[in-house]
């Protein structure tokens, strides 16, 4: 039997608070089109962070950090050793990215527990609020680096090791930030929490089309991305001859094009994406000597997702010419599906609370994709303007974010109760 709605930790989360948090994080690393670049392990990234631990610690909640940067802010319960029910999401963002992709999820969190503190409900397991590190991948890939390495599925000295394009390694990055959080504690990696639910954005028009305002994640699509290294030869471009190039930028070229064509399928749900293509020395008079480029393919099917990731290392072969290339697999995550108790949780909260909804699947990763592996986990989402997201434009109207963040409220002291 649910608590009565008036006393429900619904009923006391306040949109303003939560949109003045929102316009508070928005201007940490804010750029000149209303979007944000907060990129992983950034001086904006932990000035980011230690506004999130001086919000909490004016809250009572403890904060805390582990070994590959998660931030972690406690609402203690009443059982000390009960598994803690776990929220969240990230605070990085992409170069041009928008307001909400994340941030959203962390902010929704923190407006929830100080909702279920203002509701007088005192939870048995105690709410970890999280903010994953590095879920978006632009500046250390692959992304979801925080997640992984907490759920097991990654190394932390493999990642630590990883560098960004300047040659500066997770490890180095890590201890800048860390720096900057001195006086927060380190707690162990490896505990596992009870339950986990991430409140985002959809990233997509399904919510807003339909006039939803709330999406019951039923899934996440399978994702898996490579890097290619394309390497040919530096020549002049006025004396060397076409028989004699080894044109790296060409046969790069080639196998973009071959790859595209090979993942075209007419019903548009294959996502192939060469978001990254960088050319050395990228000099007018200089025959390009080396490529690297990325792909990002994704599919909800699995077994397609396998056949058509499987292919593109012969494609890029086929079309190396004089060239060679080394195709690299950085992540292969397969589609999965959250489990329908908590499916029902977060429909439910909906319903109570009289919000229209509908379950949907995430076509965008999500860190829940690592957590569900460790705990029951579940998502949801609120409605993006257009679908347009990964770019300054993205918006979610505030309304819509308030309903979000009732309906993570009600689920969280459910799931803590
Ligand atoms: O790429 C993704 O799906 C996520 O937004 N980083
Ligand atoms: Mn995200
Ligand atoms: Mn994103």
């Amino acid at each position: 039997m649910s608590a009565p709605a008036q006393t429900r930790a619904s009923a006391f989360v306040d949109e303003q608070r939560l949109a003045g948090r929102l316009d508070a994080m928005a201007r940490i690393g804010a750029t000149e089109k209303g979007g944000v670049n907060r990129q992983a392990l950034s001086a904006d990234d932990a000035q980011a962070q230690r506004e999130l631990v001086r919000w909490g610690e004016a809250l009572g909640l403890k904060p805390s950090v582990d070994a590959i940067g998660n931030l972690f802010l406690r609402l203690e319960g009443t059982d000390a050793d009960a598994a803690p029910v776990m929220s969240g999401s990230h605070l990085d963002s992409q170069p041009t990215g928008g307001k909400f992709d994340g941030v959203y999820g962390v902010l929704a969190a923190f407006e929830a527990v100080e909702a279920i503190i203002a509701s007088g409900v005192r939870p048995r397991a105690s709410i970890d609020i999280v903010a994953w590190m590095n879920e978006e991948g632009s500046r250390f890939a692959p992304g979801m680096m925080g997640s992984a390495v907490f759920a097991g599925a990654r190394e932390l000295d493999q990642v630590r090791a990883v560098t960004d394009q300047a040659g500066v390694s997770v490890a180095a990055a890590l201890a800048d930030v860390r720096e900057s959080l001195h006086d927060v504690p380190e707690r162990a990696l490896g505990l596992r929490p009870a339950a986990f639910v991430e409140a985002h954005i959809e990233q997509g028009p399904m919510l807003e089309k339909e006039g939803l305002t709330i999406g019951v994640v039923t899934g996440i699509q399978g994702k898996r991305t490579f890097k290619v290294r394309v390497d040919g030869e530096a020549a002049h471009a006025g004396t060397s001859t076409r028989a004699e190039r080894k044109d790296a930028l060409l046969a790069a070229i080639a196998m973009v094009q071959a790859l595209a064509d090979a993942m075209h399928d007419a019903e548009d749900i294959v996502k192939f994406t060469v978001g990254r293509f960088d050319v050395k020395p990228s000099a007018p008079s200089v025959v390009a000597s080396s490529v690297d480029f990325s792909i990002d393919l994704r599919h909800p099917d699995s077994d397609t997702l396998t056949r058509l990731g499987d292919r593109i290392a012969p494609i890029c072969e086929a079309h190396a010419g004089v060239c060679t290339v080394q195709v690299t697999e950085l992540s292969t995550a397969m589609s999965l599906d959250f489990p329908e108790r908590m499916r029902a949780v977060i429909r439910e909260a909906a319903a109570r609370l009289d919000l229209p909804h509908r379950d949907i699947l995430s076509t965008a990763g999500h860190d829940a994709r690592y957590l569900r592996a460790v705990c029951p986990s579940g998502m949801i989402f609120v409605p993006s303007h257009l679908g347009l997201t990964h770019c300054e434009a993205e918006f979610t109207a505030s309304a819509d974010l308030a309903a979000g963040t009732r309906v993570l409220a009600d689920v969280l002291a459910e799931l803590a109760s």
